[in-house]
């Protein structure tokens, strides 16, 4: 079997090979995926947004994403519960950002969290957006707005990989603000959500393609 890590730019064809190098080596991307100027041919594109302009205090996530890049060179291929590769399955890559950005703005159990997402979204195309203040700050004490009382990675796990087989088309992950985020931590936590949001896309691209 050949490895499905091994990767061309699908814009360029330029080679690609991310595990040749040690992960803490080359230029940092998400997840060590090829870097793209732009989107065609890519079925997958991440892409950092640089911005903090619209917290209420305390500004820093503008440096989230290059620190989440740093930090995600830590997830593997083979998603280690759901066996899914999401670069077998796709072409991911990241992308530059170059567009302007316009802002726009429960516990339950984490089942009932998942039933109602599920009911409210159905078969129609589905966005998830995961704030890392969502967490507890124990977690995930980097982001502008910490609160106490929130959920645990553990939870945030679940509730993800129960929204497996919706009609995904894209995902972020905000707020991550590494001046107060010390042990890199919270970066490390918005990596791994990150790779969770990709597998889970990757398996919706496949779908609609067959
Ligand atoms: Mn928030």
């Amino acid at each position: 079997m050949s490895d499905p890590y091994q990767k061309k730019s699908a814009v360029t064809g330029e080679a690609y090979d991310p595990k040749t190098a040690p992960r803490y080596s080359e230029i940092p991307t998400f997840m060590r995926t090829p870097r793209e100027s732009r989107l065609n041919d890519l079925d997958i594109a991440i892409v950092g947004v640089p911005f903090d302009a619209g917290v209420t205090n305390r500004p820093g996530a503008r440096h989230g994403p290059r620190e989440i890049r740093n930090m995600s060179s830590l997830t593997r291929t083979i998603h280690h519960v759901t066996r899914v590769n999401p670069y077998e399955l796709c072409r991911v890559g990241d992308v530059r950002f170059t567009n302007v950005y316009h802002l726009d703005e429960a516990i339950k159990s984490i089942e009932a969290v998942i039933a109602e997402a599920r009911r409210v979204v159905g078969e129609g195309p589905t966005y998830i957006s995961f704030d890392v203040d969502s967490l507890d700050p124990v977690y995930a004490p980097g982001t502008g707005t910490p609160e106490i009382g929130g959920l645990t990675t553990r939870e945030a796990q679940a509730l993800l990989r129960g929204l497996r087989g919706l009609n995904l088309i894209g995902g972020d992950v905000v707020e991550v603000a590494p001046p107060f985020d010390p042990t890199g931590n919270t970066a490390l936590v918005g990596a791994l959500m990150m790779y969770e949001i990709l597998c889970l896309l990757a398996e919706a691209v496949v779908y609609r393609k067959e």
